[in-house]
């Protein structure tokens, strides 16, 4: 097992559309287990392949207080259920210590395949499905802080930007 670099706004590679999987084998299982360390030690409660700069459709969940309901999803599809929207605090481990609300769609049914490669569909509401929606837009190149308004976004930009001279 390995915790792997995550990547952070405003970095270019966070704007990578990522390949479909092709085959779930042992290697993409090895990926996935790391993948979960990453996302357990952070901690966070979501990270999408994109996040680690494996441009793969590929996204790993826990949504549970004690970690014990890892979820995963390979190329995961969302198709939304409802017109009704619910606001939502977001954060992302790719834009660390900054917390905005977003408003999404509020039921989506998810369509992707398990670590077996079998596929499987679920309806999901509430943090399910904002978090699902949130890991599918890292894998299409997108970020919760292109849904705020261009000032907020770009104070978030220097911000991290300062931060990350700082650290370099
Ligand atoms: C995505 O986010 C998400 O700023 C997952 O300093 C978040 O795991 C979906 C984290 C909220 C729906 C609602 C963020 C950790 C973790 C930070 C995360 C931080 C440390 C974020
Ligand atoms: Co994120």
């Amino acid at each position: 097992m390995a915790i792997l670099n995550i990547l952070e706004f405003p970095d270019p590679r966070l704007r990578t559309i990522a390949k479909p999987v092709d085959t779930v084998d042992d290697a993409l299982r090895q990926l996935i287990d790391d993948m979960f360390e990453t996302m357990y030690e952070a901690p966070g409660i979501g990270l999408a392949a994109t996040q680690i700069n494996v441009h793969k459709r590929l996204v790993v969940m826990d949504l549970s207080e004690d970690r014990s309901e890892p979820r995963v999803f390979i190329n995961p599809e969302f198709e939304t259920l409802t017109d009704e929207v619910e606001q939502y605090q977001e954060g992302c481990l790719s834009v660390p210590g900054f917390y905005e609300t977003v408003e999404r769609p509020q039921k989506v049914r998810i369509k992707a395949l398990d670590r077996d490669g079998q596929p499987f569909e679920l309806i999901a509401e509430g943090l399910l499905a904002v978090c699902i929606q949130h890991e599918c837009d890292h894998l299409n190149g997108k970020l919760f802080v292109d849904y705020l308004s261009t000032l907020k976004r770009d104070r978030i930009k220097k911000k991290l930007e300062k931060l990350h001279r700082q650290q370099a």
